[in-house]
Parts: structure tokens; C-alpha cells; sequence
């Protein structure tokens, strides 16, 4: 365990090696601390939910390993998150699914869940004074037939999918209201094909259809704002995905709500740090969902990756920190979950704060002046600055673990409520 004092001692250091660069450590942890990330519920619980213990996930997505501990109940996801927050420093959200509602005892379907089934969550959020997310469900649910949803041939099944988008944007707008705190509702289906289909346009303009159906109920946005999530493929969707990137970039922008670029839904080589600077001329708030793929859509536990680091860059340097809604999207049952949870998190912040302790005004100026030799030096340079001895005083300022301390609170609480599950 390191001393208060030398961290202290590091960080006092640390600021006037920034400060000769021309970097205010203070101001870039002020400016870290009115960062919230939207931290996914589904982290806790290999997205499973609390609806019905038996349903498929689906969709797509799938979950590996079945280390021991996972949350069983919405109490137990609560009391799990509320670990996970006292290990990372600054104020965040919860992004709750769907199929996380609490029936207590009366059964509704998704085409008929209100605010009702989120009491819990919202109580509590405010009990902690927190934001939350919310996004529609369209897996895990015997009415996803044949992989269609919104985009399904049978009138039917796309209505009962309408109804339940629409439900959610007032859950939305209801959980946006009780917590004075906008709250984003997220629409991503796993609608594709396996194989090459021999009708293209059929079900993109069936989902166009939809899409203004479910956005047609006018939602102040103050309280809900609205957003979709592109993807290029998935497993059983190799083919072909009606809600492809170009499709929702369209869509977003001609109908005036939020597109959620979600790292991992892009070719290998392929980055969404590139697209928030281009998309971001065209709307006014973007969504992300930070993600690690390795080689497809596999939604690892964030690590400090270069495309991390990029994605972080993309949206301090550009100024944008006002106008991206930061969210995590990753799910890992092979390791403890709260502290995937913590690690993929703690780096998100990180990495933000990496971008704020740039000497990007000076970097700036050389590429100005067409000084590429300056700008590569520079940058190159950056990434020896002793931003660890900042990021330990920003956790020993907010009272959460310093380095890996963290560690050791997961295993305390491991040993004494994760191990006690069945
Ligand atoms: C799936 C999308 C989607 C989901 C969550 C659970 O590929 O990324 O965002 O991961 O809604
Ligand atoms: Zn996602």
C-alpha cells in the first residue's frame, strides 16, 4: 500500500512536468470529474436478466465461461454495482436492459412493461443519486422468430417489437423524469441473415417503417433521448444486417436522434475513434457503446488499448466531451465479474484522462504550421509522462482503491457474498 503522502509527493511532481508542457493537471481532473460513463447493467450478469430463467439469449450474442458468483437477482445485480462504484472514482450511470424488469409476481410481456417493473431500479439510482440508461430488448424472447424482430415479414411480430420500443421510451422518459438526469434509451436488434439473401430492400424499408413508428410518440428530451445501434454482421447474421451502419447513420440523421457507435460491431480494422469526428458534423450527440472485440464481435473486457486510447483522444481533443454519451458494452463470465466490471471501467476513465494530460494545444500548433516532424515527436513523448502518479491522486482525491488495491476489496467481497451463491 502506497502512502498518502508520497502519492501526493508523485503527484505534486507529476503537475510541473505537465505544467512545462503547457498541461493543467488540475483543470484536466476537473474536466475528468463531469465525466459520467454509462456502465452496463449486463456486465453483472452474463445478460441474462430477470424475466425468465430458461430463454436462450440469442441474437447474436453469447456469453463465455461460468465463474462462480453471478448475480441471481436484481437485488443481487444492485448490491454488486454498488461494489463496483465505490472502486471507481467520479460520479456514473447505470444503462439498464429490458429484460431486467422486476415482475413481483404479475407477468407482463415486453409489449406491455411500464415504469412499474423499473420502480426498483429508479429508487435506487436516486437512493444513490445516480443517472440511468435504458435499452430496448429485442433477445432472450420467443417473439425474436427466426432472428427478425423489427424488420420480420408478419405484420404481428413487428407490431408487438413497435409496441415494445415505444414502452421503452417511456420507461425512458419516466426514469429520466424521477431522476432529474436525461436518460438515453438505446435501440439495437439482431436482425439478419446467415446467408446471402435474395431480398435486400424487403427488410430495411420494413425497419424504416417500424423505426418511425416507434419514434412517432413525441418524448420530451429533457427526460428521454433516442438512439440506434448499427452493426455490420454477428454470429448467424454473417451475411447480411438490415441495421447497418450507413442504414442508421441515415436514419439518425434524417429523423434527428442519436446514433450509438459500439466498438466492436466494425470490421477488424476498422475503428469507430475515426467516425465520432464525422458523425458529429451531422448530430448533435452521439452515443458509444466501448467494447474490445478480438477478431469478432466478442465484447471482451476493455483494456487500455490503443483503439481505446484513439477513441479517448477523438473525443477530449475534438471538444466533444459534452456531446458523446460514453457507454460500455462488453460481457465476461470466465473471470470475476465485478471485477471485469471494475477493470473495463477504470480504464475508460483512464484513457480519458490520458487524452486530458495530452500537450494537444502545442501538438495542434505544429500540425498548423505543417511541422509533422514536431507533432509525431510529441506525441510519441506523450506517452512517457508520468500520468500514472495523476490518475493515483485522482483515486486517492475521490476515497476509491489507489493502483491495484482495488483488487484486493473484489476478493474480500468475493470471499464474504460471491462465494455464498450457488
Ligand atoms: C449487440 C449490441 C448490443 C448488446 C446489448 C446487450 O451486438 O452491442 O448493444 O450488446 O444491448
Ligand atoms: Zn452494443
Amino acid at each position: 500500500m502506497k502512502s498518502t503522502k508520497k502519492i501526493e509527493q508523485a503527484y505534486r511532481l507529476a503537475s510541473e512536468r505537465y505544467a512545462a508542457l503547457g498541461v493543467d493537471t488540475e483543470a484536466a481532473l476537473k474536466k475528468l470529474a463531469g465525466v459520467s460513463i454509462s456502465i452496463h447493467c449486463w456486465q453483472g450478469d452474463d445478460v441474462g436478466g430477470f424475466e425468465s430463467a430458461d430463454m436462450e439469449l440469442g441474437g447474436g450474442l453469447a456469453v463465455t465461461g461460468n465463474y462462480p458468483g453471478k448475480a441471481r437477482t436484481a437485488a443481487e445485480l444492485r448490491a454488486d454495482f454498488e461494489k463496483v462504484l465505490s472502486l471507481l472514482p467520479g460520479k456514473h450511470r447505470f444503462n439498464v436492459h429490458a429484460s431486467y424488469a422486476e415482475m413481483s409476481g404479475k407477468r407482463v410481456d415486453r409489449d406491455e412493461i411500464s415504469v412499474e417493473q423499473f420502480r426498483n431500479w429508479i429508487d435506487w439510482a436516486k437512493k444513490l443519486g445516480i443517472g440511468m440508461d435504458f435499452n430496448q430488448t429485442y433477445f432472450a424472447h420467443p417473439k425474436v422468430d427466426g432472428g427478425f424482430t423489427l424488420t420480420h415479414p408478419d405484420k404481428s411480430i413487428r407490431t408487438f417489437w413497435i409496441e415494445h420500443g415505444i414502452r421503452c421510451r417511456e420507461i425512458g422518459a419516466a426514469i429520466g423524469k424521477a431522476l432529474g438526469k436525461t436518460c438515453l434509451t438505446n435501440l439495437w436488434i439482431p436482425d439478419g441473415m446467415k446467408d446471402t439473401p435474395a431480398d435486400r430492400r424487403g427488410p430495411r424499408e420494413r425497419l424504416v417503417e417500424s423505426l418511425d413508428a416507434i419514434f412517432k410518440p413525441k418524448i420530451d428530451r429533457k427526460y428521454n433521448v433516442d438512439s440506434v445501434e448499427p452493426k455490420l454482421f454477428g454470429i448467424g447474421a454473417e451475411s447480411y444486417t438490415p441495421g447497418s451502419h450507413e442504414f442508421y447513420l441515415g436514419y439518425a440523421v434524417s429523423r434527428g436522434i442519436l446514433l450509438t457507435l459500439d466498438a466492436g460491431h466494425y470490421h477488424p480494422t476498422e475503428t469507430i475513434a475515426d467516425k465520432i469526428s464525422a458523425v458529429l458534423c451531422f448530430l448533435p450527440e452521439l452515443a458509444l457503446h466501448v467494447s474490445r472485440g478480438v477478431r469478432w464481435d466478442s465484447d471482451h473486457v476493455v483494456t487500455l488499448t490503443d483503439e481505446l486510447q484513439a477513441i479517448a483522444q477523438e473525443i477530449v481533443w475534438g471538444g466533444y466531451l459534452g456531446r458523446v454519451r460514453i457507454g460500455l458494452d462488453y460481457f465476461d463470465a470466465s473471470i470475476n465479474r465485478i471485477a471485469a466490471w471494475v477493470i473495463g471501467s477504470r480504464n475508460m476513465i483512464r484513457a480519458l484522462l490520458m487524452a486530458l494530460l495530452t500537450p494537444i494545444d502545442s501538438i495542434k500548433a505544429a500540425e498548423a504550421r505543417r511541422d509533422y516532424t514536431t507533432r509525431l515527436a510529441l506525441f510519441e513523448e506523450t506517452k512517457s509522462l508520468p500520468f500514472g502518479a495523476v490518475w493515483d491522486w485522482y483515486c486517492l482525491k475521490n476515497d476509491v482503491p489507489v493502483g491495484e488495491a482495488w483488487l484486493a476489496e473484489v476478493k474480500q467481497y468475493e470471499k464474504d457474498v460471491l462465494s455464498k451463491r450457488s
